[in-house]
């Protein structure tokens, strides 16, 4: 089977297209499983050095190696500011890491997972037991396989204290609905008082290259939607470049997180991470003078040019294609 998008797949060498005439790759050592489920295509590998790697629809999700950087920085900046986190909601993330992350709280009383693609979530419970580490059983937790974005609107349930969101590349209509100043503004509702969202955003420094959505446009339409915005920036190997995460919220004021509070709230609250403390905070969170100036004069995404945006990228990665 060979994959439909911006991809080269030959039998063991899988090469990505970062921007144009830029890629990133791998040699694989093995095949563990593919299928191409109702909604895009999964693919799992195994490599000498990154151990397990995802892919959809062309695009890696993570890796053995690196994961826990992603999803410890996704997650624990905002469970941490929020001063007792209990009802959380993670949109997309159906490898179950974010929700592995997540469940390390004890305040933690509900959490729904929400991903379109129940087979992602099926193929990495099989596939991936020692990464999610059984996290989809968890009794506090809800998996909800549909569109986030009607699950956000419909909610009408207790608003949610932390949402989560670890959504694929911005680069389909299912999921660049999900980076728009309507759809912020959707999710601002339905967080608590001191609810605070967190977003994996895109690499600040490659994406803008190829995605129309992309970190500096994603992180000025979170500002035109919430009082406090900061972000964070560290290099993901899988995805062979840096990568950002924006935090929001309301009424929490995040430019406030101390390195020491955080570290003394891991410990009061026996988190065990990685990677994620408060010097890592400190040195992620911040962003060299031209990111924050893209940002800057960045317009905020609207839901009417979404699909406009999606149409650019596919374009874009049509002629690139051609080309290789
Ligand atoms: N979520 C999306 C990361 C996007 C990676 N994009 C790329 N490699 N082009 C990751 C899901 C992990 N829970």
């Amino acid at each position: 089977m060979k994959g439909t998008f911006s991809y080269l797949n030959t039998e063991r060498i899988f090469i990505e297209i970062l921007a144009p005439n830029y890629f990133h790759g791998f040699s694989f050592s093995e095949l563990i499983y593919m299928e191409k489920s109702r909604y895009q295509l999964i693919e799992l590998y195994d490599h000498k050095v990154f151990g397990k790697i995802l892919i959809l629809d062309g695009r890696p999700q993570f890796s053995s190696l690196d994961e826990h950087i992603y999803h410890e920085i996704l997650v624990h900046p905002a469970m941490i500011a929020h001063p007792n986190p209990k009802q959380i909601a993670i949109l997309g993330g159906g490898d179950g890491c974010a929700l592995r992350e997540v469940l390390k709280y004890s305040s933690a009383e509900k959490v729904f997972l929400v991903d379109m693609d129940e087979r992602v979530v099926e193929v990495c419970r099989e596939y991936l037991p020692e990464i999610n580490q059984g996290s989809f059983d968890d009794p506090r937790v809800k998996l909800m396989f549909m569109d986030a974005y009607a699950f956000i609107k419909d909610w009408n349930g207790s608003p949610f204290d932390v949402i989560i969101i670890d959504l694929t590349d911005p680069i389909s209509l299912i999921s660049a609905k999900l980076y728009t100043q309507e759809f912020f503004k959707l999710i601002s509702s339905k967080l608590s008082e001191n609810g605070i969202l967190s977003i994996q955003c895109e690499s600040p420094t490659i994406s803008k290259w190829l995605f129309p959505i992309h970190f500096a446009n994603i992180a000025a339409t979170l500002k035109s939607v919430f009082k406090h915005v900061i972000h964070a920036r560290e290099f993901i190997f899988s995805y062979g470049s840096d990568w950002g995460f924006s935090y929001a919220s309301q009424s929490i004021d995040l430019e406030s997180l101390t390195s020491d509070l955080i570290d003394r709230r891991l410990k009061e609250r026996g988190i065990k991470t990685k990677y994620y403390c408060g010097d890592t905070h400190e040195s992620i969170t911040k962003l060299p003078l031209s990111i924050k100036s893209e940002i800057d004069s960045e317009k905020p995404i609207k839901l009417k040019d979404a699909m406009r945006y999606v149409e650019e990228y596919m374009d874009l990665k049509d002629k690139l294609e051609a080309i290789l």
